[in-house]
């Protein structure tokens, strides 16, 4: 799009410059006169048509000046903080945080999970990753079949792991703090949702509040790990790496399962030991009974569908 409109402008700016070059044109040649009006205006029309609906906001509205603002008061260094917000990469994610107020993410068919087709993938999962498996078993006391059956369930073993720009859709939620941002975007959405203006306005407030938190933690995990925040992607929600953690829940479950000195979420031995912990801290303890796994499982996601899923594809694997 940015090249598009590049050659947009360069052709507007051809335009112009045919029309106003006194040396080339000849005053009195009222047809080429109006052959170059005719290509200007046809510019014009172009750009009119166009210009507009690049990524579904206006260009000249401030999205993300207070939330930089916020950022920076609240410790992070502004230098850092402006290069994000100035990236091309990040912009304001109309469609992506419109999922939040205008329909309902479709429910997942957990009934394709106790399948042979997966069933085999994870029994292949649990050979190429025996020596983690066997780790985190020692080191957390949980079944490596429960940790295969949720990382099958959260993202095919790695393979579906979200495609939206997780620093976007945080920036563009937790922007949603400012009441002249809520009331643009309030603009662009009201007419594609079924919600009050009042309804809205409190789901903004939570939502944002909840993104902004989220935003902080992701801002801090890509500094300390060194990680490049622009090739961070997720759920459309923010759900980030193989096993789709939120980043607050980066430093409260993550673990190094290689050893290497970095948590990593997209590396597999990372993601093994950090659902591990993740279960144990929830609760989880060798020998744990069917009731007792249910409420841990409940922790990572409270969908009852998702916990029988969850114990039926273990329960396969054994
Ligand atoms: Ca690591």
């Amino acid at each position: 799009m940015r090249a598009f409109n590049n050659s947009i402008n360069q052709m507007l700016f051809r335009g112009f410059v045919m029309i106003c070059r006194k040396d080339n044109l000849i005053m009195h040649d009222t047809r080429l006169l109006l052959k170059r009006l005719l290509y200007f205006s046809g510019c014009l029309l172009f750009m009119f048509l166009f210009l507009p609906f690049e990524k579904g906001v206006c260009a000249d509205f401030d999205y993300f000046g207070s939330l930089q603002e916020k950022l920076v008061s609240e410790g992070f260094e502004r230098e850092k903080i402006v290069q994000i917000y100035q990236s091309p990469q990040v912009f304001f994610d109309t469609k992506g945080v419109s999922l939040f107020f205008v329909h309902r993410e479709a429910s997942l068919n957990y009934n394709q999970f106790p399948s042979q087709l997966y069933l085999t993938g994870a029994k292949i999962y649990l050979k190429t990753y025996e020596a983690e498996f066997s780790n985190a078993e020692e080191l957390y006391g949980v079944d490596r079949e429960v940790i295969t059956a949720i990382i099958l369930v959260e993202t095919k073993f790695g393979q579906s792991l979200g495609k939206r720009q997780v620093i976007n859709t945080l920036s563009t939620m937790a922007s949603l703090l400012d009441a002249d941002v809520r009331k643009k975007f309030w603009e662009e959405i009201s007419g594609s949702t079924t919600l009050s203006f009042e309804a809205f306005e409190k789901k903004a407030l939570k939502k944002s509040s909840w993104a902004y938190k989220e935003l902080k933690a992701l801002l801090m995990y890509t500094e300390k790990e060194e990680v490049n925040i622009f090739n961070i992607t997720g759920s459309y929600a923010g759900a980030m790496g193989i096993p789709q953690f939120m980043p607050s829940n980066i430093s409260r479950y993550a673990a190094d399962g290689n050893m290497d000195g970095r948590i990593d979420l997209f590396e597999h031995a990372d993601a093994i030991a950090s659902v591990a912990n993740f279960l144990k801290k929830s609760g989880w303890y060798r020998g744990i009974n069917e009731a007792k796994a249910k409420k841990v499982i409940r922790q990572y996601n409270p969908s009852s569908y998702y916990i029988d899923t969850i114990l039926k594809v273990a329960q396969m694997l054994k």
